[in-house]
């Protein structure tokens, strides 16, 4: 298996956290997004979504989608157990990690690359060059903040996002903390349910993946 990488950026950290959970090592190639390496024809033929992560299979079948591939990985590898035993536990995790990912990263993201000067004509990923709406920036700032609210509240009502144990919710939630940062926002001093969990998933080895 070969991972594609970039290792600054969160989608594929997820993957990398998410690895580095279970123990997987595999060799990992990066895609440098500064000089858009995603766009040349090489990568292109890879993954022509134009994104990282991608995983190629032993098989040579190329993966894309951050939870794609830790389902994967899951079905290769299942213990640790990161996405749930029982029915009932598995869609709490795929709650909470899809209202992570939409409500939350996807704000942070559309604050992020409506504003910053490297993404001008790549404000959405893919292969057409959308331009950015700067009014979509505050919206997305919004998003933001609305989102480190639901993570707060949530983590009053439980220890971990998607309840009593770490999981792959705690991965996107983690990783998207760290993404707000790239906006400068962070959680607000009130928000201590968030910051006692920041201090738990930030102690785990794999948060340095
Ligand atoms: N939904 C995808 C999103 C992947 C994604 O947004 N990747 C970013 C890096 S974090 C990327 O490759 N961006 C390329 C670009 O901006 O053109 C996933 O979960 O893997």
């Amino acid at each position: 298996m070969k991972l594609y990488d970039y290792e600054q950026a969160p989608n594929p950290r997820r993957v990398r956290m998410f690895m580095a959970e279970k123990g997987i090592e595999m060799p990992v190639e990066q895609v440098d997004l500064g000089t858009r390496a995603q766009l040349n024809d090489y990568f292109v033929a890879i993954n022509p979504f134009v994104a990282v992560p991608a995983l190629e299979t032993d098989d040579g079948e190329i993966l894309t989608e951050s939870t794609a591939i830790c389902h994967y990985l899951e079905g290769l590898q299942p213990e640790p157990n990161l996405l749930g035993t029982t029915p009932l536990e598995k869609g709490q995790i795929m709650m909470w990690d899809r209202r992570i990912e939409l409500e939350f990263m996807a704000g942070i993201a559309e604050a992020f690359r409506n504003s910053n000067p490297n993404f001008v004509s790549r404000s959405v990923i893919g292969t057409q060059n959308f331009e950015q709406i700067p009014d979509l920036v505050d919206r997305g700032i919004a998003r933001a903040h609305a989102g480190f609210e639901m993570l707060n509240d949530r983590l009053g009502e439980a220890e971990y996002i998607a309840g009593n144990r770490f999981t792959i919710a705690d991965i996107t939630a983690f990783i998207a903390c760290g993404f707000a940062r790239w906006i400068r926002l962070g959680p607000a001093d009130y928000h201590a349910n968030t910051q006692r969990w920041l201090d738990t998933i930030s102690a785990r080895p794999s948060a340095s993946a």
